[in-house]
Order: structure tokens, then sequence, then C-alpha cells
């Protein structure tokens, strides 16, 4: 792979011992694989605390039937300062609709719109995942 950098780790064998039957249930087939997700992955944690530009998805779960709940959903991500990307929507039931918004933005602004939406009378539940950074990683 081009680009890719050895080097040395040095850590206890019991930490080593059982770092390999975290991977091992994982399924990774070697350290380095898992090293380096595991550094991507405080990597976004970071940017996350920091504020930095992220991608978040935001999932709802929600009474479709509750008077004007649509409009105040569509309304909030018409005007959030984050960036809705995409979003799908998934008919439940009668009563209720799921719906999985990919958005992006600064963490502040994607946190702040799934505060609102999660906010909304009839949202039974509301998530917001962290999904990674615009970063190079
Ligand atoms: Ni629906």
């Amino acid at each position: 792979m081009a680009g890719l950098v050895r080097f040395g780790v040095s850590m206890e064998g019991e930490l080593l011992a059982a770092f390999d039957e975290l991977l091992r249930k994982r399924g990774y087939r070697n350290r380095s694989e898992a090293l380096r997700d595991l550094v991507r992955e405080a990597l976004h944690a970071q940017a996350w605390e920091e504020g930095g530009e992220v991608l978040g998805v935001i999932v709802l779960l929600y009474e479709h039937t509750r008077r004007e709940l649509l409009a105040r959903l569509t309304e909030a991500q018409h005007h959030a300062q984050a960036q809705v990307l995409a979003s799908l929507h998934i008919h439940l039931d009668a009563d209720h609709c799921l719906e999985v918004i990919a958005v992006r933005g600064r963490a502040e602004a994607v946190r702040a719109l799934a505060d609102r939406l999660r906010a909304e009378k009839g949202v039974k539940l509301g998530r917001l995942c962290p999904a990674g950074t615009r970063g190079p990683f």
C-alpha cells in the first residue's frame, strides 16, 4: 500500500493477549488493520469533541398521524445550519414512520439539528450516530 509507514509498538503481554482476543472476536485478520481502525475511531471522536466538520446520521421514529409533525420536521431540516445530504423515509406501519437522515456540518450544528428533531412532539425515538469526519482517514 502506498504511504504506509511501519513502526514498533511495545505493550504488556497481558494487554496484547487481550487485544488479540478482541481482534479474534471482531474478525480482524491482523493487528495492523485493527490498530488503524482504532486510530481512525479516536480521530473521529476527537473531531466531534472539538466541533470540527463531521458527518452524522440521525434516526427518527415518529407518529406521522401527529398533526403538523411532518411539516415541522421538514421545516427544521430546511433551516438547519448543518447540511442535510439525504434522507430515507420508511412507512413502518399504519401510525409510524422511520426516517434516516445523513447530515454534514460542524459538530454543534449536527447535534443541534438532531436535538431539535427529537424534541418535536410525536417523535418517539431520536438517535444521532456520529458517522465520521471529512478528514483523510
Ligand atoms: Ni411514512
